[in-house]
């Protein structure tokens, strides 16, 4: 562990080490779902003690790293995490008798674990058996980290995020920006994050979705292909039995799938119409917390799929890539804002320039 020295933070600056909190819960991205990004930090007369994150479902959470690499001196110390420590027994035992049991003197918590079976209870516990407690800080960073975890939380649906490369005069590019699938890349970043991605079977074209250079340790998420009622079977090769573990074929009625695929046992359901609500349905009582919905490539019905998330609430997040170049189209009337029928304004919204693009998110 390196020792950081804070002289005169300790107690001031309960945001310092919130974010610190926050930083090293994020060494987990992509790896704890079903559970939260935590992060915990101990800290005695100004000083680090200890560090610790939850590294997966399964096991042992942030505190419980942290106060076993701060040991004897978390005494009389101030524990800070991310989330509210819980006070339930699930695959690992209580934060808060662990807490309680190592005799910190007070904790700070970033904010209240939205999961019912703690919410708030975990705070109340510590409270109880003389812990100062202080709930709420960085708040809105700790419920960015973990908003697809919120999300399933409170709605049991995946957290649906719609991602789309721009042309700088509007038109939606099957085109990725430099660098973007890039191990490091934003993209390859981004799709770790997720639990699953929706593509469709016409944007595969019989190719391998994921970029060769992507590090094999990466987590992939599940690829959720959508595929439309075809006039060929549906062919996917580069779907290799070990891809095929983490695939999903959603299709309709009508379609013909290739007996390769069902030969090699990849889960396929059959719906009467491809409808994003019922997919997202299925995939949150699958256990999927977040799904990416990828315009690369064209997903079908796209304008469909896009008016029926939006006017269901379905879709909850956007991230585009605006590229730097300008695109002929047969369509560049310029509207004016009035005369469209819905303007849906988008929220908390935040950009970055990477290489030669803009990548703006913002929410719905
Ligand atoms: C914490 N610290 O680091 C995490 C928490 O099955 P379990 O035992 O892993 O419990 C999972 C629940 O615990 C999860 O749904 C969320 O409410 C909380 N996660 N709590 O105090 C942590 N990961
Ligand atoms: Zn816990």
């Amino acid at each position: 562990t390196v020792r950081i020295r804070c002289e005169g933070l300790a107690g001031k600056d309960d945001g310092f080490y919130i974010r610190r909190c926050i930083e090293i819960a994020k060494k987990a991205i992509g790896c704890t779902s079903p559970n939260p990004m935590v992060g915990c930090v101990i800290v005695k007369d100004g000083t680090v003690v200890g560090e610790g994150f939850h590294p997966k479902a399964g096991q042992p959470h942030a505190e419980v790293f942290a106060l076993r690499d701060a040991g004897d001196l978390a005494e009389n110390a101030t524990a800070y995490v991310s989330l509210e420590p819980c006070n339930h027994y699930g695959r690992t035992p209580p934060c808060t008798e662990a807490l309680i049991k190592a005799k910190v003197k007070r904790v700070v918590v970033g904010m209240v674990d939205p999961n019912p079976i703690v919410a708030s209870k975990g705070v109340d516990r510590l409270r109880e058996s003389g812990i100062d407690v202080t709930v709420g800080v960085e708040e809105e960073m700790c419920k960015r980290l973990n908003e697809a975890y919120i999300h399933h939380m409170l709605t049991r649906n995946p957290f649906l995020t719609m991602r789309y490369s721009l042309s700088t005069n509007g038109q939606i590019l099957n085109h990725l920006g430099e660098g973007a699938k890039e191990s490091g890349g934003y993209y390859s970043q981004l799709v770790q994050e997720y639990d699953g991605i929706i593509l469709s079977s016409a944007s595969l074209n019989g190719k391998s979705y994921f970029p060769s250079s992507q590090e094999p340790q990466a987590k992939q998420p599940l690829q959720i292909i959508l595929a439309k009622a075809l006039n060929s079977p549906l062919q996917l090769p580069f779907l290799t039995a070990e891809a095929a573990s983490q695939a999903i074929i959603f299709t309709e009625m009508n379609t013909v799938v290739d007996t390769d695929v069902s030969r090699q046992g990849i889960e396929t359901v059959v719906l009467d119409k491809l409808d994003l609500s019922t997919i997202l349905d299925y995939c949150g009582r699958r256990g999927l917390c977040s799904v990416l919905l990828d315009l690369q490539g064209s997903v079908e019905n796209f304008e469909d799929i896009l008016e029926d998330s939006l006017e269901r609430g379905l879709l909850q997040k956007v991230v585009m890539e605006v590229l730097p170049f300008w695109v002929g189209s047969e369509d560049s009337s310029i509207l004016p804002l009035k005369m469209l029928q819905k303007v849906i304004p988008l929220k908390k919204l935040r950009s970055r320039i990477l290489k030669e693009t803009v990548l703006v998110e913002g929410y719905f």
